[in-house]
C-alpha cells in the first residue's frame, strides 16, 4: 500500500488507521451520503448520478473533478451495463482513485547535500506545528534535521517551535525578535551546510497575499538561501488549512507567483473537517501535488499523503 519506505506490517496498519480516524468526518459526509443515496435508489439512472454529483460538489470535491467523475461514471455504467446501484459505489471509488493517484514520494530529499524546505502560508494554517511534525518525521527517518524559526513577528511562534524541536531532538536555529527573517534563513542554511544536515526546514510568519512587501520577503528568503544551497535543492512548501476547503485554493496561485513556483502542498486539519474532499479538487485542478496531510494536533499526526490510503479510508 505504501511507497514511502519499506515498513513493517504493524507500521502500515498504524499509518492507515491514522488516515481512517483523521478522515472520519469527510467519510461520513461524502461517502456516507453517497452510500445513503445508493441504498435508496431502486435503479441506476440519471437521477442517482445527478444526486451523487450534487453530493460531490457539496463536499468540496470541486466542480471540475465532480463533473469529470460523473461523466466517467456514466460511461462506465453504459459500457459495463451496471444495473445494481451498489456497484456504482465501487466504480466511483475507482474514478476518485484515478484522479488522486500519484507516484510521487513526498519525502524525497536531494541526493547531493542539503535540502531546504521553506514553509509558507497565511496566518493560522498550521505552519509552525507542521514544521515541528516534519522535523519529527525526518528525524525518525534517520535524516539529520534542522529547523529554523524565521517568524520574527511572533516571539511566541519561535518558542513554540523550540518546544517541538526539543521533542524530536533536532537542531534548532532561532531568530532574535525583530531581525530580518532572510538573515536568519541565511544563517540557518550556512550552519546547516557546515554541519552536514540533510534537511533544513524553515518556518516563516503567516502572511496574506495582499501584503506585497511580505510576499516579497518570501522571495528574499529563497534568494539568500540560494547563495548557500543549489536552487534545485530549495523547495517552497505551501500550507493550506483543510477546513477552508475550496476557499483556500486561490492561495496556491498567489504564493506560487511570489516565489516562482510551489513545489508541494501540506493540507492541515483534515481531522477537524468534513471538507476533506478538497484533496480531490486539488489533485484535479492544481498543478502542485499534496506532499503531506495533517490529521491531528499530535507530533505524529502529519503523514505523507498516500493516495491509496486516502481513498481506502473514505470507502472502507
Ligand atoms: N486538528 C488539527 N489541528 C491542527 C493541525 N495542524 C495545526 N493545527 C492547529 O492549528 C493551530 C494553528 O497552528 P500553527 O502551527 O500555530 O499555525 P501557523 O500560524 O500557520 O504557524 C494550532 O492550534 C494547531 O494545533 C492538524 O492537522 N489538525
Ligand atoms: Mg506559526
Amino acid at each position: 500500500m505504501l511507497r514511502i519506505t519499506p515498513r513493517r506490517l504493524v507500521d502500515q496498519v498504524k499509518f492507515f488507521s491514522k488516515f481512517k480516524k483523521g478522515l472520519t468526518k469527510t467519510k461520513e459526509t461524502l461517502v456516507g451520503n453517497i452510500k445513503k443515496a445508493v441504498g435508496l435508489a431502486a435503479k441506476v439512472d440519471d437521477d442517482l448520478l445527478d444526486k451523487i454529483e450534487q453530493i460531490l460538489i457539496e463536499s468540496d470535491v470541486g466542480v471540475s473533478a465532480s463533473l469529470k467523475i460523473i461523466e466517467n461514471l456514466k460511461k462506465k455504467v453504459a459500457s459495463d451495463n451496471i444495473k445494481d446501484p451498489e456497484e456504482v459505489t465501487t466504480a466511483l471509488k475507482a474514478e476518485i482513485m484515478a484522479i488522486v493517484r500519484s507516484d510521487r514520494n513526498p519525502a524525497t530529499l536531494s541526493s547531493d547535500g542539503l535540502t531546504v524546505w521553506v514553509v509558507m502560508g497565511v496566518n493560522g494554517t498550521g505552519k509552525t506545528t507542521s514544521v515541528g511534525k516534519l522535523a519529527k518525521f525526518f528525524s525518525d527517518q534517520k535524516k539529520e534535521t534542522m529547523i529554523a524559526a524565521c517568524d520574527t513577528f511572533r516571539a511566541a511562534a519561535v518558542d513554540q517551535l523550540e518546544v517541538w524541536a526539543e521533542r524530536s531532538g533536532v537542531q534548532f536555529i532561532r531568530a532574535k525578535d525583530g531581525t530580518d527573517p532572510a538573515a536568519v534563513a541565511f544563517d540557518a542554511a550556512t550552519s546547516a551546510k557546515a554541519r552536514g544536515v540533510d534537511i533544513l526546514i524553515i518556518d516563516t510568519a503567516g502572511r496574506l497575499h495582499t501584503k506585497t512587501h511580505l510576499m516579497a520577503e518570501l522571495a528574499k528568503i529563497n534568494k539568500v538561501v540560494a547563495k548557500v544551497v543549489p536552487e534545485k535543492n530549495i523547495k517552497s512548501k505551501l500550507i493550506l488549512d483543510g477546513t477552508t476547503g475550496q476557499n483556500g485554493l486561490s492561495q496556491v496561485k498567489f504564493f506560487s507567483e511570489a516565489v516562482g513556483g510551489i513545489d508541494g502542498l501540506i493540507v492541515t486539519k483534515l481531522d477537524g473537517t468534513a471538507k476533506g474532499g478538497v484533496v480531490i479538487a486539488i489533485a484535479e485542478e492544481m498543478s502542485v501535488p499534496i506532499d503531506f496531510i495533517g490529521l491531528g494536533e499530535q507530533i505524529d499526526d502529519l503523514k505523507p499523503f498516500d493516495p491509496e490510503s486516502y481513498v481506502a479510508a473514505l470507502f472502507e
